[in-house]
């Protein structure tokens, strides 16, 4: 997934505007810049290299999130929001062009359906955006679809079923060929709402000759992602509840198959750190999405109710990174829905979460924390996660925004720039266009 040029007439935010509002900032920045560099040269870390790691750092965003998104109750559209995979692409290159964190958009088929995808990549890297890993659906039934979900797809008892629904898949990995993907994410809503209604063995032996069925046609240099989610829409039994069956159909299938881990996707209290090591051990984390929970899966902004979770997530990917020697290279992305907010508005902040804990995971102190480990100085091993969350990291991640061309306080520039209410006045509202929980 090459650097693309940006063409900045096309960008979404003139550039002025963001010069105008980084220079309204920039001395109380470059003093909080100061301030942490002393900081953290006391503790034997450059500043530079966290910044550059954050630069490195690129996380995809969700086609689905850019809209505004809502509940089974309701959805509050929000005037000026995309229309088409066009539009959304637009959104993107906002996010990407404050943020410097978001090169890429995750698709959704057929939502993102277009009639020239040749154009539509163009369109993306006219706008700097690039195409992160497809995602089907199977979870709903289109309009002149020949066979219902309703009973399943991957995992339906009845063949042809099953057939339409390993079709769309490879109708997916071509559309993705064509954008420059390299993966494809596979969640579906199979599963049981009754004790009996169907069989956990014979569902799960079909949905894995299904998934063979759309393996055997990834081209080489792709992954197939298999995400896990515990309940919804079925409410008794899930096919792919969690991530032990989700490991095994990974190991089943072969090397090119990896798991998805989605912050929600799991029981309340689950320790998703603890996941995210053990599948990064055995060599099968592929991917993430990253949203933030209070009950369920319910996709808020990453960070916004339990950053401390978010923090000892990258905690375990930073681990897993350097265990893996530059070998580990999970997709980022976000899955959020975003039901009273702006989305950008929403995703800017996300970004900054996810930013955020992966630079104060950086600066976690991994010799000191096994040195007291290793003399079960339980207290000493703690605050070495503890005292590097607690690390106001805010001036590196702004210096590495403003580095990329980026803002100093991106909402800030955001309001400033009136993007939305521009977009309103150009934008025909679309009520068939819905994000959703996913
Ligand atoms: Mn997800």
């Amino acid at each position: 997934m090459g650097f693309v040029a940006i063409d900045r007439a096309m960008l979404g935010i003139p550039p002025e505007v963001i010069a105008k509002d980084n220079d309204r900032l920039m001395d109380a920045h470059l003093a909080d810049y100061a301030a942490l560099a002393a900081r953290l040269a006391r503790e034997n870390i450059d500043i530079e290299d966290i910044v550059a790691r954050v630069m490195a750092l690129e996380v995809g965003l969700p086609s689905w999130g850019m809209v505004s998104g809502g509940t089974r109750f309701a959805r509050f559209p929000l005037p000026g929001e995309p229309t088409d995979v066009y539009e959304k692409i637009e959104d993107c290159s906002v996010v990407h062009q404050l943020t410097g964190l978001t090169p890429r958009v995750s698709l959704h088929f057929p939502w993102d359906r277009t009639d020239d995808y040749v154009g539509l990549r163009q369109f993306g890297e006219a706008h700097g955006i690039g195409f992160d890993a497809i995602n089907s659906n199977t979870f709903q039934d289109q309009a002149g679809q020949k066979r219902s979900y309703k009973f399943g797809s991957l995992s339906h008892s009845q063949a042809q079923t099953r057939q339409q629904a390993i079709e769309h898949n490879l109708q997916c990995i071509e559309t993705g060929h064509i954008l420059g993907s390299k993966a494809i994410t596979v969640w579906i809503g199979d599963g049981s709402n009754f004790p009996g209604q169907s069989e956990f063995t014979d569902t799960l032996e079909r949905y894995l000759d299904s998934l063979r069925a759309i393996y055997r046609h990834l081209p080489h240099d792709w992954r197939l992602f298999i995400e896990h989610k515990m309940y919804e829409p079925a409410f008794y039994s899930t096919v792919v509840q969690d991530w032990g069956t989700s490991i095994l159909c990974a190991q089943t299938l072969g090397d090119k198959a990896q798991c998805l881990v989605d912050l929600g996707h799991h029981a309340p209290n689950v320790n998703i750190e603890m996941i995210v090591a053990r599948l990064a051990q055995f060599g099968k984390l592929g991917g993430f999405h990253f949203n933030d929970s209070k009950y369920g899966d319910d996709d808020l902004d990453s960070g916004s109710v339990n950053p401390f979770q978010l923090f000892l997530v990258f905690n375990e990917l930073v681990s897993a990174e350097i265990r893996g020697k530059g070998s580990f290279k999970p997709a980022y992305m976000m899955d959020q829905s975003h039901n009273v907010t702006d989305p950008i508005e929403s995703l800017l902040n996300s970004a900054r979460a996810i930013a955020g804990s992966y630079a104060k995971a950086l600066i976690v102190d991994r010799a000191a924390m096994k040195g007291y480990q290793a003399d079960n100085d339980v207290i000493m091993a703690h605050n070495c996660l503890r005292l590097a969350f607690e690390t106001d990291v805010r001036a590196a991640l702004a210096m590495a925004r403003v580095r990329s061309g980026g803002a100093i306080d991106p909402i800030a520039c955001y309001r400033a720039s009136s993007y939305r209410a521009l977009k309103a006045e150009v934008r025909q509202y679309n009520p068939n266009l819905g994000g959703g929980i996913v």
